[in-house]
């Protein structure tokens, strides 16, 4: 049976790139084989935060997730702190992971120049490794993630492909589920388009986020950063020379299911394409704030989803942290 592990930090609130680029697919893909949807908690860590925040924050995220169509009779949704496993396995990949492959990873090296590479956490350059153990220890074959994660994700294959070469078969090497371009893969800042959408953002007008109201989101949408060429071929799909109305067209084309390339030829101006835009997100979301206003109102609900969550993904953890024990020699208990 096909088993898919994916997870989300909660380092802020939903936003539409999370939605388009991992979280529709999972909530699409729940009954394909034994799904496990994790709220990646440690990693949140792996940057300065408010220990205040960081519970309301996972359960928030948790409560967003069940209202996006997760549905805890499909698959398994849990809180990665919850199952030790995670950080026990971590160790035994560290441990086969190497400085200058960890180096590499742009992400470190994007966050890490915020505030110095000196200052930066040791977590935020190990935590490709926590990632790595969350997908090998449910023995996933398909991570759906966005187009950001490939990097981590060829990291993760690594690993196991040199564990499993070093101390013997234990690990499945996974598969990246990343949509091809043009399917929401990778949603972009409507204020920044060369910069991914982002909970951090430095714009928070450039993100549209899951809690946006209908005003909010038509204000954003109006005023997302264009191309400054409105001739009579001003609305068409070019990434690399046009890349805000090409984020529009992926946007409106994503929440279609249809090619940005197909979408362009429905316009010839910009105002008419926002428009429309705005009122396809606002139809995505309204639903989805609809049903998390009614998750929030029994958080006790979310609780018991969780909990049971946990368990499953235990149970299954467990075997797969045993089995990678035994292979680096650790007596287990008996
Ligand atoms: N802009 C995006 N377009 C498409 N997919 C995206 N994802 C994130 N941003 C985009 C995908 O959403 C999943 C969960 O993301 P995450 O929480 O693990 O990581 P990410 O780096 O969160 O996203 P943020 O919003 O940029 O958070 P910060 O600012 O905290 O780093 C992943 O599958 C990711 O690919």
């Amino acid at each position: 049976m096909t088993r898919v592990f994916s997870g989300i930090q909660p380092t802020g609130d939903l936003h539409l790139g999370n939605l388009l680029g991992a979280v529709r697919w999972w909530v699409e893909d729940q009954r394909q084989g034994e799904t496990f949807y994790c709220v990646v908690d440690l990693h949140a860590l792996t940057e300065p935060g408010d220990p205040a925040e960081l519970r309301p924050a996972t359960l928030t995220m948790a409560t967003w997730l069940l209202a996006a169509g997760l549905d805890p009779d499909g698959c398994t949704l849990f809180l990665q702190s919850q199952v030790p496993a995670h950080t026990q396995l971590t160790w035994l990949l560290e441990c086969t992971a190497s400085m200058g492959e960890l180096r590499r990873m742009t992400q470190f090296k994007d966050k890490a120049a915020r505030h110095g590479e000196e200052s930066a956490r040791v977590g935020l350059f190990t935590y490709p490794v926590l990632m790595a153990a969350d997908i090998l220890l449910y023995d996933a074959d398909q991570v759906p993630v966005g187009d950001d994660q490939r990097q981590h994700l060829e990291l993760t294959r690594e690993l196991a492909r040199r564990f499993n070469a070093r101390y013997g078969p234990t690990f499945v090497v996974p598969e990246a589920a990343i949509r091809p371009p043009g399917r929401g893969n990778r949603i972009m800042d409507l204020q920044e388009p060369n910069d991914k959408m982002s909970k951090s953002s430095v714009s928070p007008q450039g993100t549209i986020y899951l809690l946006d109201d209908p005003v909010t989101i038509e204000r954003k949408v109006k005023r997302a950063v264009t191309d400054p060429d409105d001739g009579p071929d001003a609305v068409r799909y070019d990434p690399v020379t046009k890349p805000g109305v090409s984020n529009l067209l992926e946007i409106l084309a994503s929440v279609q299911g249809r090619r940005p390339q197909d979408v362009a030829g429905d316009y010839t101006r910009y105002g008419p394409l926002k428009a429309d835009l705005a009122a396809a997100v606002i139809s995505l979301v309204e639903p989805i704030q609809a049903a998390y206003l009614k998750w929030t109102q029994d958080p006790g609900a979310v609780s018991s989803v969780l909990r049971a969550g946990a368990e499953r993904a235990d149970q299954v953890a467990r075997v797969t942290l045993a089995r990678a024990s035994d292979a680096v020699g650790l007596v287990l208990p008996s």
